[in-house]
């Protein structure tokens, strides 16, 4: 990891993509794109949990807490970034946690598996016995006792039409991804727009104090709250850059 100085002012963005570069193989090469695309996103919501985000994380924590068999769908970014939030959050709830990948081998399984139990926990995915039924990628590929009896699946930084197939199967689906315009963001049952390893620490609270069930949320409309803010922070921002 090449050396980045501590009063950089944008040292923990720096070590987070340094982080993702030095897992190597771990990380599909989209990964690192995917983690730029969710950077830009972070920009406009002012790299910070807004209210909407607290809203879901309500609602994704009352779904979690009711379910009777969650699952956390861990792909490479997931894990990499974040395995001892997802290893926490896997044992209060508890859940199972598996291991999917859309860029999938038996090498990159196994590695990202590894860190899990490091973290402490016991993946699935590594032997998948499901397929998913209307899904061409590799990541069809799952486990019966995981995903694929799940009645509630979380899935950070999905991809658009796992996360359709998953909701066509019966699924209630709670995605975390900083895009409000993905088709994941717009499928997904609850959607958290919020960074990964930001609004995974407040999840696990609010799974500990079992939140209530959010039986008003509607995700169409939290994603619009979400859109909103973004359009207000570019109105607020663009008369301050013309005056420098
Ligand atoms: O490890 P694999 O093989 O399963 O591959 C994982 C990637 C991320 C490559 C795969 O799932 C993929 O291609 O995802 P997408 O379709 O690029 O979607 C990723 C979404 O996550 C994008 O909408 C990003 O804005 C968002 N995102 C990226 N980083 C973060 C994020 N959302 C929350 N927190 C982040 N740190």
């Amino acid at each position: 990891m090449g050396r980045i100085p501590k009063d950089h002012p944008r040292y923990q963005s720096l070590i987070t993509r340094e982080k993702l570069v030095a897992a190597g193989e771990l990380i599909a090469g989209a990964g690192l794109i995917a983690h730029g695309r969710g950077e830009a996103f972070d920009y406009l919501l002012g790299e910070r949990t807004t209210g909407p985000a607290h809203r879901a994380i309500n609602a994704a924590a009352g779904l979690l807490c009711n379910a009777k068999r969650p699952v956390i769908s861990a792909n490479g970014n997931t894990i990499v970034l974040a395995a001892p939030a997802i290893a926490e959050l896997a044992i209060v709830i508890p859940a199972r946690v598996e291991v999917n990948l859309f860029h999938r081998s038996p090498m990159r399984v196994a590695g990202l598996a590894a860190i899990l139990r490091k973290a402490g926990i016991e993946p699935l995915g590594e032997k998948p016995n499901f397929h998913i039924p209307g899904l061409a990628s590799e990541r069809a590929k799952c486990c019966r006792t995981g995903i694929g009896e799940a009645d509630v699946v979380l899935v950070p930084l999905e991809d658009g039409d796992r996360c359709q197939a998953l909701v066509n199967l019966g699924k209630q689906v709670i995605a975390i991804d900083l895009n409000p315009l993905s088709r994941t963001a717009r499928t997904a049952h609850v959607t958290i727009v919020d960074e990964l390893t930001r609004c995974l620490p407040l999840l696990i609270t609010a799974v500990s104090g079992k939140a209530s069930i959010e039986n008003e949320f509607d995700n169409e409309k939290n994603l619009a709250k979400v859109m909103k803010l973004m359009c207000v922070r570019l109105e607020t921002i663009q008369p301050m850059l013309k005056d420098e």
